[in-house]
C-alpha cells in the first residue's frame, strides 16, 4: 500500500477509538478497517466528502454501517474467498474438540496440579463425530467448505440457508435442505453457524431457538457471536440443556460472558479461525487489488451490496 498510495499505518496494531477514526474518515479518501473498529452512522456522518471508499480488511462488513456509507455515495469493498479453507479448517477442529474433549484433555496433562496416572477405561469419554447429524446454519463459501470437511468425518450434512443451494452441490455433500430452521435445530447432534451477522441474522439462535436443540447437541460458531442469544447459551450450557459448545467469536468482543468461559462444556478461541500467515497475506492483497481498481476508475472486485446480504 505504501507503494501505491500515500499510507496512513496504524503501526500499533491496536483498534482504533472512535475519536481516531473521525479524524482519519476527515482526511482520507480510503479507509482500511478491521473487525475491531466500529465505522457507525456517527462515523460517516463526520466524514470529509472525499473519503469514497472503505476497503475492510476481512469478509464480515458488520463492523461496517453499510446504509450509511450507501447513504453517503460510500462504496464498502471486503476480502471474501481467501479465508474461507482457514476459517472451515478451524470449523472442522471445533466440530472434534468439543465432542472430543481435546481442549480438556491438552489441559490436563499441562497442570502441574493433576498427575496423569496413566490409561483407564472410562478416562476422558466423549462422544464419537461419524455417523451424527450435523446442521449447518448459512450454505455460504464456509457452510460449503464445512460440509466437505464433515462429510470426510462421516458426518451426515443437514443445512438451513436463505436459498436451496443447487441440487448438483447437494448431491455433492449429501446434504439434505431445511427450510424450516427450527425444524432443523430440534433434530441436529452438532449445529455450525456460518452465516454473516446482519441486521436479519442478530439472535438467529434466539432463547426460544437455543431450547430446540437436543440437550445432547454442540454448537459451534466461527460466524458472529452476534448470530446467537449469548446469555441464553451460557444459561443453557450451565444447566446442562446442551452439551457443550465451541466458540471462535462473541457477541461483545473483546469481552467474554464469564460464564462461557468457566464452563469446561466450551471450547473458547480468541477469533482466530482465519488467522494464519497465508491468509492475512492474502487478504491484504485483495484489500490492495480493491483499493488500485477504484483509484483507476474502475469497479472494485469485492463490492459488498448489502441487498445481498
Ligand atoms: C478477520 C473475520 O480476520 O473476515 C472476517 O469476517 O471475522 C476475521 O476472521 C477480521 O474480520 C479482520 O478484520
Amino acid at each position: 500500500m505504501c507503494e501505491l498510495f500515500e499510507t496512513r499505518l496504524n503501526h500499533e496494531d491496536k483498534p482504533m477509538t472512535q475519536a481516531e477514526l473521525v479524524a482519519a474518515v476527515k482526511v482520507a479518501d480510503v479507509l482500511v478497517p478491521t473487525v475491531t473498529d466500529r465505522i457507525d452512522r456517527a462515523v460517516l456522518t463526520q466524514a470529509g466528502p472525499q473519503l469514497r471508499l472503505i476497503a475492510n480488511f476481512g469478509t464480515g462488513v458488520d463492523n461496517v454501517d453499510l446504509d450509511t456509507a450507501r447513504n453517503r455515495g460510500i462504496l464498502v469493498t471486503n476480502t471474501p474467498g481467501v479465508l474461507t479453507e482457514d476459517t472451515a479448517d478451524m470449523t472442522m477442529a471445533l466440530i472434534l474438540a468439543v465432542p472430543r474433549r481435546i481442549a480438556e484433555g491438552a489441559a490436563y496433562m499441562r497442570n502441574p496440579e493433576t498427575k496423569w496416572t496413566g490409561w483407564s477405561p472410562t478416562w476422558m469419554l466423549g462422544h464419537r463425530i461419524s455417523g451424527k447429524r450435523l446442521g449447518i446454519v448459512g450454505m455460504g463459501r464456509i457452510g460449503q467448505a464445512v460440509a466437505r470437511r464433515a462429510k470426510a468425518f462421516g458426518l451426515q450434512i443437514h443445512y438451513h440457508n436463505r436459498r436451496r443451494v443447487s441440487a448438483a452441490l447437494e448431491q455433492e455433500l449429501e446434504a439434505t435442505y431445511w427450510e424450516s430452521l427450527d425444524q432443523m435445530l430440534a433434530r441436529m447432534d452438532i449445529i455450525s453457524v456460518n452465516c454473516p451477522h446482519t441486521p436479519a441474522t442478530y439472535h438467529l439462535l434466539s432463547a426460544r431457538r437455543l431450547k430446540l436443540l437436543k440437550p445432547t447437541a454442540y454448537i459451534v460458531n466461527t460466524a458472529r457471536g452476534e448470530v446467537i442469544d449469548e446469555n441464553e447459551l451460557a444459561r443453557l450450557l450451565e444447566a446442562g440443556a446442551l452439551a457443550g459448545a465451541g466458540l471462535d467469536v462473541f457477541e461483545r468482543e473483546p469481552a467474554v460472558n464469564p460464564r462461557l468461559l468457566a464452563s469446561n462444556r466450551v471450547v473458547a478461541l480468541p477469533h482466530m479461525s482465519s488467522a494464519t500467515i497465508e491468509g492475512r497475506i492474502d487478504m491484504g492483497e485483495k484489500v490492495i487489488i480493491n483499493i488500485k481498481a477504484f483509484a483507476d476508475g474502475h469497479a472494485p472486485p469485492d463490492r459488498v451490496h448489502p441487498a445481498m446480504l
